[in-house]
């Protein structure tokens, strides 16, 4: 079986299997999930992870978690009309991403996915503008990325990746579709034509749900019935995978396997990571509305940042002047992501129309005339 080898990681000999989570990561504490939360891929053991790749993710959290204060700031200071936060789902997203492989995959996100676009070398300042509402999708070359553009459609973008996925089939290039959404759009029509879609076709695409426990103000147990998102697979004809998501390793674990499993021809995968959501769903949220205070706390304490942090330590491949470095390093980043979003030049209105249609349409073109002339005014 094909491995795909993750960007900057070190290099899988050819041919050898996916590392499972045991030897990826050393152990975590026990008290990481809430009790009777089954996983199907193992949340690590005592054996040691390939060191550089441990430190990457954790760099790459730490440096998401950090843009992702930075972008809160930004909002609260009127540079962005709002802001998704990701807090909480470094794990889930990052795991994930390193696994891809970024010459062949192609990533399909939605709105909260920006330490997958992080792990995949996007051009943050292009992806942010966005979010100050400069330009639709994110200011960034989605091609050169293998990031599509941001989706705030729920469910939109899932049907995207699965024709991707058999296009690239057609063309014979062993590209994969990563696609992302969460336990809501796990819900919506879309999804489950698109599950159902890339079953009976076989499509090589991995479906990573991030159940973080919320659609907006929608608890999971008035969103998932039949035991979990996973538990869905079944009936589409696909393996279901429920992995610890706050679990670096584990996520990065069942998504190499997903996807080596994609690119030999055994089709897609679903893949549930079990997170959470730490901030409001929304800057424009208030969660204290819908969920208790209690339940946050108990989730703060399965933070994957200092969770991960401790495992490095205790494997001592990490040590203190690792962690100053990566803190430093992850402000140098953000700090340099938050000036250059704020000082990005607006675009020019026109530009509103040249992207909609290849040819613009005789309507398209009449909108822009009533444009113009009321601009100039
Ligand atoms: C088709 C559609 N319906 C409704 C909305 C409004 N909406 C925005 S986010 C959201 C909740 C989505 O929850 P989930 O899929 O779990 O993702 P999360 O926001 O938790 O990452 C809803 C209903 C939307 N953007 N698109």
């Amino acid at each position: 079986m094909p491995s795909s080898e993750p960007a900057g990681a070190d290099p899988a000999p050819p041919g050898a299997p996916a590392p499972d989570a045991a030897t990826v990561l050393p152990s975590a504490p026990a008290t990481d999930l809430p009790a009777g939360a089954a996983m199907d891929v193992p949340t690590g053991s005592t054996t040691d992870l390939p060191a550089d790749l441990g430190r990457r993710l954790y760099r790459d959290m730490l440096t998401a978690r950090r843009l992702d204060g930075e972008a809160i700031a930004l909002q609260r200071q009127g540079v962005f009309p709002a802001y998704v936060s990701l807090r909480g789902q470094e794990a889930a997203q990052v795991g994930s991403a390193a696994a891809v492989d970024r010459d062949r995959d192609f990533v399909f996100p939605t709105y909260r996915e920006m330490a997958v676009a992080l792990t995949l070398g996007v051009d943050m300042v292009g992806y942010m503008a966005s979010h100050r509402a400069l330009w639709h999708g994110g200011l960034y070359d989605p091609m050169a990325s293998r990031f599509a553009p941001i989706n705030a459609v729920v469910g939109g973008p899932v049907p995207h990746a699965v024709g991707w996925a058999l296009g690239e089939r057609l063309r014979g290039t062993g590209g994969c579709a990563v696609s992302y959404f969460g336990d809501g759009a796990s819900s919506e029509g879309d999804v489950h034509e698109s599950l159902n879609f890339a079953g009976v076709f076989a499509a090589p695409v991995v479906f990573v749900c991030q159940n973080n426990q919320w659609a907006l103000s929608v608890p999971n147990e008035r969103q998932v019935a039949g035991g979990s998102v996973a538990a869905r697979a079944q009936g589409y004809g696909m393996p279901g995978v429920r992995v610890d998501g706050n679990d670096p390793a584990a996520v990065y674990t069942a998504t190499r396997a997903a996807l080596d499993h994609a690119r030999a021809g055994g089709g897609p995968t679903l893949i549930e990571a079990v997170t959470y959501r730490l901030e409001p769903h929304s800057t424009s949220d208030d969660p204290s509305r819908y969920r208790d205070a209690a339940e946050e706390r108990a989730w703060r304490e399965r933070d994957p940042l200092p969770r991960l942090r401790a495992r490095l330590e205790a494997a001592g491949h990490a040590d203190a002047a690792f962690f100053e470095q990566a803190e430093a390093d992850a402000r140098a980043t953000a700090e340099r992501v938050r000036d250059g979003v704020a000082a990005a030049p607006e675009p020019g209105g026109a530009d509103l129309f040249t992207h909609v249609y290849r040819e613009p349409t005789r309507e398209l073109a009449r909108q822009r005339r009533a444009w113009q002339e009321e601009v100039e005014l």
